[in-house]
């Protein structure tokens, strides 16, 4: 077979160079990491990566390849490519710790952001042990980031609560227009209810979207549960009062942009006032990361106890639930994943989110 050997300072670069000599069909055989300089351990390191034109290729697998060996270098390669389109951090991150292709593709797959993703390998390489094989470097560099992603999400099953205090635990929904607030509610709803056989009730404060008190009210009514609407701070208490031997009582709120801070304000006005009402922000993961990130800021005059993700069958990218909860420190309460009342809801432990997270469980 008629191989040739390049070398480069990173990846991109001997991809690059190999396009341009042998074309775009050329196959890549082997790469490794190699000292720019033999006999100085301490020298920069490069990229050497072996290949060959197609139609010089043998038709039996190479000797020295396994199959299984082969395997790995396609998929190795297929995590480079994935990698070469992202920013310059992401090929240093690259060079500096090559172990840290297979996992860094991973998370950047999923759709956690660079800058994300590679704070969580940086302080995992920290921990790893810089003289083990490659192998094995592999091995525990998994291991070091599940841990740090494990660290950096928290989960809170807020609506499993003893009632001994003997007052109605009181949860409303925030959040921007059409994420799922009131179809989550009806799925909490039935969940309490039937599941945990707990007394709900059910309050609406939206009287700004035509039809969405009547939308909470039929769910309300398929299950048989108390539903009042209350526009006004005394609606509000006269409905809280008639619904004080509840367990729960979940508040729909309307859905606001991020933009609208007056309309956000009204809100807070009404459930913030004297009443003891926890908040829980609801995003959906079908929007943008930056939108998800200016809504939950927008909220957080709430004070959110708990964050509540939706939509999580509608991307295949749940990577930015990481973001999210890494920038803003809520723990996550539901995920709710598809329309379906009452079944499309997940009260996760962290585990389960981060299975998730990383696309690997729904
Ligand atoms: N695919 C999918 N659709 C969902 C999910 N949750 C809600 N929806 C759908 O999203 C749409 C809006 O849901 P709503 O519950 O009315 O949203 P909302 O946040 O109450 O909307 P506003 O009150 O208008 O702000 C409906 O068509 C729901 O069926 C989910 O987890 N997955
Ligand atoms: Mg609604």
């Amino acid at each position: 077979m008629n191989r040739k050997i390049f070398k480069a300072r990173n990846i991109q670069q001997a991809i690059a160079n190999i396009k341009e000599e042998l074309g775009s069909d050329a196959m890549i055989l082997s790469t490794r990491k190699i000292p720019q300089k033999p006999l100085d351990p301490y020298a920069k390191t490069m990229f050497e990566v072996e290949a060959a034109m197609p139609q010089c290729q043998d038709k039996k697998p190479a000797k020295d390849h396994s199959i299984e060996s082969l395997k790995e270098d396609i998929a190795d390669i297929k995590d480079m490519i994935s990698i070469a389109g992202f920013g310059n951090g992401m090929h240093n991150m690259v060079c500096n710790h090559f172990e840290s292709v297979g996992i860094l593709a991973s998370l950047l797959r999923a759709g956690v952001s660079e800058r994300t993703a590679s704070a969580i390998i940086q302080k995992a390489s920290g921990l790893m042990d810089e003289t083990a094989g490659q192998g094995e470097k592999i091995k525990s560099l998994k291991k070091y980031v599940m841990h740090q992603c494990l660290n950096q999400i928290a989960t809170k099953d807020f609506f499993n609560r003893d009632n001994s205090s003997g007052v109605p635990h009181v949860a409303a929904f925030v959040g921007p227009t059409g994420v799922g607030k009131t179809t989550t509610i009806a799925k909490l709803a039935a969940n309490l209810s039937f599941q945990r056989k707990m007394k709900v009730g059910l309050i609406s404060i939206d009287n700004y979207r035509v039809g969405a008190f009547e939308q909470l009210k039929a769910y309300a009514s398929i299950m048989g549960l108390l539903c009042v609407p209350a526009f006004s701070r005394q609606d509000l208490s006269c409905a809280l009062d008639r619904m004080k031997s509840m367990d729960m009582v979940l508040i729909d709120t309307a859905g606001h942009s991020h933009f609208d801070k007056h309309r956000i304000d009204e809100i807070l006005q009404l459930i913030k006032a004297d009443f003891r009402i926890s908040a829980h922000l609801v995003l959906s993961v079908t929007s943008e990361s930056i939108i998800m990130k200016d809504a939950a800021s927008a909220f957080s005059v709430f004070n959110p106890d708990t964050v509540v993700f939706t939509k999580i069958d509608e991307t295949k990218r749940c990577g930015k639930i990481l973001d999210q909860v890494s920038d803003f420190k809520l723990p996550v309460s539901l995920i709710a994943n598809g329309q379906r009342v009452p079944e499309d809801l997940i009260v996760p432990d962290k585990r389960q989110l981060l299975k998730i997270i990383l696309g690997k469980g729904q």
